[in-house]
């Protein structure tokens, strides 16, 4: 690989040195004589983008001139995290460039930290598709993600008195070294305005005219995989002011409206939507939605038309993936170019359409399923409109012929749900329109198949699959924890190379559970990796705690459902519990322990920042306790990010993950949390239940309720059942409303509410289970050996959550899909 690489650019010290001081005069205009940090980071940037864009271009004139069938990765969140390290670990030149660096006085490591961690996404969902591109570049599929260049990425999180404050992330003040601006890719974007219909041998056909039109224009980003040539695209869309239709405005006189006007246009890319959970149905959402679904239509098409002249290969061509329903007009997109521009018959067109489209679903709360106004999507996109209409019609008369006189089911499987304000139910939509359907994990899919997509799945048997999420671990074990990844290849005796792409092979990992030598090299990474931690917990929250304590780490999206409550309900009672113990007894009686809790709440979702308060007040109280000393800290992790979770994860050694059973569609901090040899505690929820069935049961700490259960309990509130807190948790509850953390005023309404009937995400059935489970870590943690033995049995058979293995099954299944390997350079 290092010596082919020289034939692109040099790895060699001169060539490296030579293109980053080339940058650093010519592309920063600085001197090559002084530069800082900073501005070694961006020449290194730019010189690293140099050997990308050398492998992306002969990537993609190979996939041209072969007819590739390609993947299309649509989303609207692709959280990617900082670049440099892993497009240097990906075409293998760490090294070099560690070494070309220290000799003109740059350490790397310091580098990495200069760069802005880009971060387009919420959480999960868009971690995921960040996830998807690196394996899918590695496994050289053919693969583009499309999705939007927000100006403004997630908000940044700061803590003030306790409580969340937001401020904007606008990550592209310093620019963006990665991204390559593509001047010469543009499409108009409609909105609003009219339709005309005309009849066209039989064929309804439309011609939507005026209204607003805005221009989208790519930004590209190369995806290197690892260990190969092939460099894939992330195609992202900015919207900028259209010029041809300015003439009206002008000739009117109105200047300074006009400017006004075209300010607008690029309003619609500015900013991500920090919702994770619950859709406002603001109009600027849906208007995203559509911007980059139509550019990105018209792109496929476009590259589709080069190399053929009929339709009919269009679906064997391309593929295209619905993450989640956010981009679910696509396909109402491509329909209408193909009947109204296009001119095709409509079945034809339909056919085209359902054979390129796939739709992931990534949760079952209700909340978080999208449906908009038919107002809404009439006014702003009113041929998609008649088209969803007509497709519903289509669509109820095929219900109507299968389950003869079955109205509610017409009704309950309808694409449109009735009411004052009728809505669309996109899930459905995206469904009747895709060939396939999945979920993201064993339990939610199959739990999908029993609940919202039932009738769905009486109706269309096997149209519905299982593809259990997965992670890189080139990033979630070599990049954040270098220490583990050389245990393991010096252990397994393999090549990280070799093993980073077979996970599987870290079985062998098993045989060394019990090694001492092994569990030494073990127990010094993971103390080296607390160290990294705790300077970083004071660094960013002045907080000191000991590395000689159990490190109890809770990472997510702040959310009721994920239950942080519980987390924090059960911290207070071991608070109280150490106050009641005396002193003498204490140190036999308690592990001294860390508990970090990290993650965002959505700005307008009320009772997460009750509890992200609660934390603080709590952490606040016990910290400046002297009597507990350093036996019980308690740290929130402030503006949680894919560079912060390269820190905490691989430092940690327990990891909660807690949801009541059937809400967590699958999770896949659990299984970074594994890899990295931390020790889940955790519910029979998402993939969790996956990884128990890999690694074991025994070496995971597994409570609370099942899915029937869960059923029950809610059943049984409903039915009026009070009597559902113990006298353990009620101190707990006293003491939160007696004041002992000071005014945590904004938690008693959701304190009331458990307390009444409204413990919908039982937290109160769930929480004796919780403290038995906790007792059980403490008691483990005692017993060093053998927690060392249940951590390294995760990591040795966590090979199946390498998200290679979700895309190869994606690939076999879904888009039948097979690699394409580009010749090496000559
Ligand atoms: C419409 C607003 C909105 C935005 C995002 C609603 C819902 C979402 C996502 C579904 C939230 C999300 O990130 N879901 C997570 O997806 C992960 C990847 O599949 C799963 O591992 C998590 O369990 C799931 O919560």
């Amino acid at each position: 690989l290092w010596e082919l690489m020289n034939s692109y650019i040099g790895s060699d010290k001169r060539s490296i040195q030579r293109s980053i001081v080339n940058h650093v005069e010519y592309t920063l205009a600085r001197s090559r004589f002084s530069f800082d940090d900073f501005g070694a980071y961006q020449a290194s940037a730019f010189s690293i983008r140099d050997r990308l864009i050398e492998s992306w271009n002969d990537t993609n004139e190979y996939f041209t001139t072969n007819d590739s069938k390609r993947v299309y990765y649509l989303s609207l969140e692709f959280l990617l995290g900082r670049l440099m390290q892993n497009a240097l670990v990906n075409i293998d030149v760490e090294e070099p460039y560690k070494d070309a660096l220290m000799d003109i006085g740059y350490k790397l490591e310091n580098l990495y930290e200069e760069e802005v961690d880009p971060a387009l996404g919420n959480g999960g969902l868009g971690r995921l598709a960040a996830c998807f591109l690196d394996s899918m570049a590695t496994l050289e599929i053919p693969n583009w993600g499309y999705g939007i260049r927000y100006d403004y990425g997630i908000f940044k999180q700061g803590i003030v008195d306790g409580y969340q404050v937001e401020s904007p992330d606008y990550w592209l003040s310093h620019g963006n070294p990665w991204e390559i601006e593509r001047q010469d890719v543009t499409y108009h974007v409609r909105f609003y305005g009219h339709v005309k219909k005309y009849n066209d041998g039989g064929v309804e056909r439309g011609v939507w005219e005026g209204g607003d039109v805005v221009v989208a224009q790519a930004y590209d980003t190369p995806i290197p995989g690892f260990n190969t040539f092939n460099c894939n695209n992330l195609r992202l869309w900015r919207s900028r002011p259209c010029n041809e239709f300015d003439f009206k405005q002008f000739n009117a006189g109105d200047y300074h409206g006009a400017i006004g006007e075209r300010q607008k246009a690029e309003y619609i890319t500015s900013v991500l939507y920090p919702n994770d959970s619950s859709e406002g149905g603001k109009e600027l959402r849906l208007k995203q939605q559509y911007f980059f679904c139509s550019a990105t239509i018209r792109d496929i098409i476009r590259r589709y038309k080069k190399t053929h002249s009929t339709w009919n290969f269009f679906h064997e061509k391309n593929q295209i993936q619905l993450n989640d329903t956010h981009p679910a007009i696509a396909s109402i997109e491509l329909l209408r170019i193909l009947i109204d521009e296009e001119k095709l018959p409509w079945d034809q067109a339909w056919g085209i359409m359902y054979k390129t489209f796939a739709y992931t679903n990534h949760t079952v709360l209700p909340e978080a399923l999208e449906k908009w106004s038919t107002k809404l999507i009439g006014n702003l996109l009113p041929r998609h409109l008649d088209l969803i209409y007509l497709i519903n019609f289509f669509f109820l008369e095929k219900v109507k012929q299968r389950y003869p006189g079955d109205n509610s089911r017409v009704s309950r499987m309808s694409l449109i749900e009735e009411g004052d304000d009728k809505k669309v139910r996109m899930a459905f939509l995206s469904i009747v329109c895709s060939h396939t359907v999945n979920g993201v994990a064993a339990l939610h899919s199959e739990l999908l198949k029993k609940t919202i997509f039932k009738d769905f799945d009486e109706m269309f048997p096997g149209k519905l699959q299982n593809k259990t999420n997965g992670v890189t671990p080139r990033r979630w074990i070599h990049c954040c924890n270098p220490g583990l990844s050389k245990l393991i290849s010096d252990t397994i005796m393999e090549e990280h190379t070799t093993w980073l792409t077979n996970l599987t092979s870290l079985r062998e990992l098993s045989a060394y559970s019990q090694d001492e030598d092994f569990i030494k090299r073990f127990v010094q990474v993971k103390s080296d990796n607390k160290l990294r931690l705790q300077k970083w917990v004071k660094e960013h929250t002045g907080i000191d705690i000991p590395t000689n304590a159990l490190y109890d780490v809770m990472v997510k999206r702040i959310h009721e459902y994920k239950r942080q409550f519980m987390n924090i309900l059960y911290v207070i009672h071991r608070y109280l519990q150490i106050k009641e113990t005396p002193q003498h007894e204490r140190a036999s009686k308690f592990v001294p322990r860390v508990v970090m809790i990290g993650g965002k709440a959505a700005p307008g979702y009320a009772n997460a920042k009750a509890i992200i308060k609660l934390i603080n007040s709590v952490a606040q109280k016990i910290n400046n306790d002297r009597d507990v000393g350093e036996l019980l800290k308690v740290v929130f992790l402030p503006n949680y990010c894919v560079s912060a979770a390269q820190i905490i994860i691989p430092a940690a050694e327990l990891s909660q993950h807690i949801s009541t059973a059937g809400t967590e569609a699958s999770g896949t901090s659990n299984m970074k949390f594994i890899m990295n040899g931390s020790i889940i505690i955790g519910t029979m929820d998402g993939a969790n239940v996956e990884i128990a069935e890999e690694i074991g049961a025994e070496n995971m700490f597994i409570f609370g309720a099942l899915v029937p259960e869960v059923d029950t309990f809610r059943k049984q509130l409903h039915d009026g059942r009070r009597d559902y807190i113990g006298s353990r948790l009620r101190k707990v509850f006293d003491a939160i409303r007696s004041g002992t953390f000071g005014d945590v005023s904004t938690i008693h309404g959701m304190l009331y509410s458990i307390e009444n009937g409204g413990d919908y995400y039982c937290v109160c059935l769930d929480y004796y289970p919780y403290l038995t489970a906790q007792e059980k870590v403490d008691e483990t943690y005692r017993d060093y050996p053998k927690w060392c033995k249940m951590s390294i049995e995760g990591i040795a058979k966590s090979g199946k959550f390498s998200s290679d293995r979700t895309i190869q099954e994606y690939c076999m299944d879904i888009w039948k899909v097979s690699a394409v390997s580009i010749p090496k350079p000559t």
